[in-house]
């Protein structure tokens, strides 16, 4: 083989597995990682590095996080198709919040733009049933009461301001918060 080839192969593979390294905590370390104290030094740096710009994102009121989600906007009004659209060019898909922590973390972005936000569920065939935009169903819930109301003509769900939803139209421009 030539040498030069040779060499591109192997600076390919090395950073394939420095990728599948970087989510893992450091207990799940692969063999790279356990074998070489140049790299497990380079991945704490690494680790200290991203939080602390986290940190930063977080206090500028740029991203929220849950759990392991991060949450973030444009900060623009579009309707629900356009909201989702942006959501997935930048690499995620629109907030669905799935328990309480999750649902202050999306609210957190529709206070720091003051604007109600689309969340990433949709009214199935079956009036006053929801849906993920995985098609699973929706468990978690924060109605605003006596919601959803909608009866079958308001298929995307707002958040509002105080972190209650409401079925609404999917033409009002709302606020795109998206998850990644
Ligand atoms: C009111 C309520 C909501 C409904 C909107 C539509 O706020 O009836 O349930 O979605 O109006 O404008
Ligand atoms: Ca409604």
């Amino acid at each position: 083989m030539h040498p030069a080839g040779k060499k591109n192969v192997l600076l390919l593979l090395n950073v394939n597995e420095f990728e599948l390294l970087i989510p893992s905590e450091f207990e799940n370390l692969g063999p790279i990682g356990l074998l070489d104290p140049k790299v497990r030094m380079g991945l704490a740096d690494l680790k200290h590095r991203l939080s602390r710009l986290e940190g930063v994102l977080a206090l500028k009121g740029i991203i929220s996080k849950a759990g392991d989600k991060v949450f973030a906007s444009n900060g623009k009004t579009v309707d629900f198709a356009a909201a989702l659209q942006s959501c997935e060019r930048a690499g995620g898909t629109l907030a669905a919040p799935k328990n309480e922590e999750e649902n202050k973390a999306v609210l957190e972005l529709a206070k720091q733009y003051n604007q109600y936000a689309y969340l990433g569920m949709r009214e199935s065939e079956t009036v006053g049933q929801f849906k993920y935009l995985d098609g699973t169903s929706v468990k978690y819930t924060n109605w605003y009461p006596n919601e959803p109301r909608g009866r079958g003509k308001e298929k995307c769900v707002e958040m509002y301001t105080d972190g209650t939803w409401n079925d609404r139209v999917c033409t009002v421009h709302r606020l795109a918060v998206c998850e990644f």
